[in-house]
């Protein structure tokens, strides 16, 4: 049903999440369905290639794992990238967990997912308890975070200009939670008496409802686009993995059936799927489907030829991805990362990712 939808459209459809809605949104305006897979070992190189392709992308994917000196400045600079340059960040952790330790893996640790990123990706092996447990950890550290904001508005001091109650002072952007930590300020936290209407512009600002100013291409352009679009929603949504890309995998027939019911089954949270093809089937369904082992051809070969890696890795083109599989979004990794002009490659990427999709919805 959504196959010959146009993302703009989709982002209004019922059942849509409002991160999700963000993210349609984003990708229409920016005219990419390219996510780098920015598979990089030092914060220095991560912070360099995000700043290199963030024009030509709509997502961002880590492996936070792989980066030897991940810290607070790894999150701090990733985060200011993807507000400057309008993106949102996918941390690939493939949860695979008890609910228990998979709340701690999201929220702890020294990697503390749940802060940065707003989308990552679980497997369904231990069944849907997985899907519920993200779901909760992932409310808590929102709650944290209004409950942040909120404190530090409560405790800025008064302004002249108090009218513009609706917007969040520039400052907050910066994450309160980092300068703010709730956890170690109690006395502050309790001193709370509600979540004033500010914060709740701030996380659920853009909902899946119609946005004229930005739902119809009046000629604008993408700077000035981007700008009533807004900063992304302080929200948190999570990728099913349906099917994999690697030779021999497991994911298949009965498994992918039931990922859809278990995502079916948690519309708020559960954003769409790493898959190789569409999944959207009943009318109801608007899952955004993202799609690794993606690699264009080397100049000169053509499409169709298996191209792999000598490790299982298996690739498509673009165009059989989105324009015959009906997938959403291609992530790339090395078909980018080890171009000599990486910038230069990202933008081929997303001109096909684009022409492709544009030829299936018909525009
Ligand atoms: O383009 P590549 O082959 O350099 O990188 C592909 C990226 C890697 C994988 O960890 C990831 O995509 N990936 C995933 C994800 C995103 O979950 C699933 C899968 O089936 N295959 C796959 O390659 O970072």
């Amino acid at each position: 049903p959504t196959w010959t939808c146009s993302y703009r459209e989709r982002a209004v459809l019922p059942n849509t999440s409002s991160l999700a809605a963000y993210l349609l949104r984003l990708i229409a305006i920016k005219k990419t369905n390219l996510c780098l897979s920015a598979d990089v070992t030092t914060t220095a190189e991560l912070l360099a290639i995000a700043e290199e392709v963030g024009d030509s992308i709509c997502v961002l994917k880590t492996h936070a794992d792989i980066v030897s000196d991940f810290s607070d400045r790894t999150m701090k600079g990733l985060r200011d990238i993807a507000r400057r340059k309008h993106f949102l960040i996918f941390e690939d952790r493939k949860f695979a967990d008890i609910g228990e330790t998979v709340q701690k893996q999201y929220t702890g640790g020294p990697l503390r997912i749940a802060r940065w990123a707003e989308i990552t990706n679980a497997h369904i092996l231990p069944g849907p308890a997985i899907v519920t447990a993200l779901r909760e950890a992932a409310a808590s550290t929102i709650a944290s975070y209004n409950t942040a904001v909120h404190t530090e508005i409560t405790a800025s001091p008064p302004t002249d200009h108090d009218d513009d109650h609706d917007v969040v002072p520039s400052s907050t952007s910066a994450d309160p939670l980092e300068r703010l930590d709730v956890s170690h300020a109690p006395d502050r936290k309790h001193s709370v008496v509600s979540i004033s209407t500010t914060i709740s512009t701030r996380t659920e600002s853009i909902s899946p409802h119609p946005r004229p100013d930005i739902d119809h291409d009046d000629g604008a352009d993408t700077l000035a686009l981007l700008e009533r679009l807004g900063e992304a929603p302080y929200l948190r949504s999570l990728l099913l993995l349906a099917e994999m890309s690697s030779e021999g995998h497991l994911l298949t027939g009965a498994y992918t059936a039931t990922c859809v019911q278990i995502a079916r089954a948690h519309r708020d949270f559960v954003m769409g799927f790493i898959a190789q093809h569409a999944l959207n089937s009943e009318p109801a369904d608007n899952f955004i489907t993202m799609s690794p082992g993606v690699q264009l051809p080397p100049a000169g070969q053509k499409d169709g030829k298996k191209l792999g890696d000598a490790l299982g890795q298996q690739y498509n083109s673009p165009r059989k991805i989105v324009l015959e599989q009906g997938c959403d979004v291609i992530i790339v990794g090395r078909g980018i990362l080890k171009a000599a002009d990486r910038r230069e490659e990202a933008e081929r990427y997303r001109r096909e990712g684009w022409r492709a999709y544009e030829e299936r919805v018909g525009l």
